[in-house]
């Protein structure tokens, strides 16, 4: 067992049941012209999760540990995007027009790419997910229940949409969540700091949140 210095309390698993779980590194989410930007956001905000997400792939693989990257896309004919969520607002772009990366959140598009500095290596699993959890009309369930993991350890964006409704998916089926610190962000930095503070509310209602350096260091110990 390896024991993290997290909050609200020290972060126990057993690395033979514990996955790294990627949410949406996507260049729509954190590149100029993508879905994030089109929605009106300050994409800026993004850049400071890419290394320390890069950091934590590393460390996973060079551990041999289960990594898993869900990307959020829609079929090309959007059946699996519900009109509500491509029509509400006043977006610069809706899901499934063409932006300078492509048609966005369209799966295959280059804008839907996981960018080039947390791509997926052979033998990882990528999920497509039409919703902002990932356990939402996907194999995700399946695929850690085959893994045997109990743990998960994640990291990605935003952290108060993909990221924390997968955690509170994954907390109500019964895995021990552990979110990165510097791993994630919003792109709104309060949005972020709420985030964190509510998953470690009561006792860890929804999981425990690390910083990097803690996590690396209970791994070398
Ligand atoms: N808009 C926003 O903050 N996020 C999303 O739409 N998706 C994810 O968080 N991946």
């Amino acid at each position: 067992m390896i024991t993290v210095d997290a909050s609200p309390f020290e972060f126990t698993f057993d690395p033979a049941a514990t996955a790294l779980v990627v949410i949406d590194m996507q260049r729509d989410f954190i590149e100029p012209g993508g879905f994030g930007e089109t929605l009106g956001n300050d994409i800026s905000h993004m850049q400071r999760a890419i290394a320390p997400t890069a950091m934590l792939l590393r460390l996973f693989r060079e551990e041999g540990w289960p990594v898993i990257h869900t990307r959020e896309t829609h079929a090309q004919d959007l059946s699996n995007c519900p009109p509500a969520k491509r029509d509400r607002g006043s977006p610069a772009l809706r899901i499934g027009d063409i932006g300078p990366m492509g048609r966005i959140l369209i799966q295959g598009e280059p804008g839907a790419e996981i960018i080039a500095e947390c791509a997926p290596v052979a033998g990882e699993t990528v999920i497509d997910k039409p919703g902002k959890g990932a356990f939402y009309a996907t194999e995700l369930g399946i695929i850690l229940e085959g893994l045997g993991a109990r743990s998960l350890v994640f990291a990605g964006v935003t952290t108060e949409v993909c990221v924390q409704t997968t955690m509170r998916e994954a907390n109500d089926r019964g895995f021990e969540c552990l979110l990165i610190e510097e791993a994630t962000e919003s792109y709104f930095p309060a949005f972020k700091a709420a985030t964190l503070d509510m998953i470690r509310a009561q006792g860890g209602i929804v999981g425990w949140t690390a910083p990097l350096a803690s996590f690396e260091k209970a791994i070398q110990q």
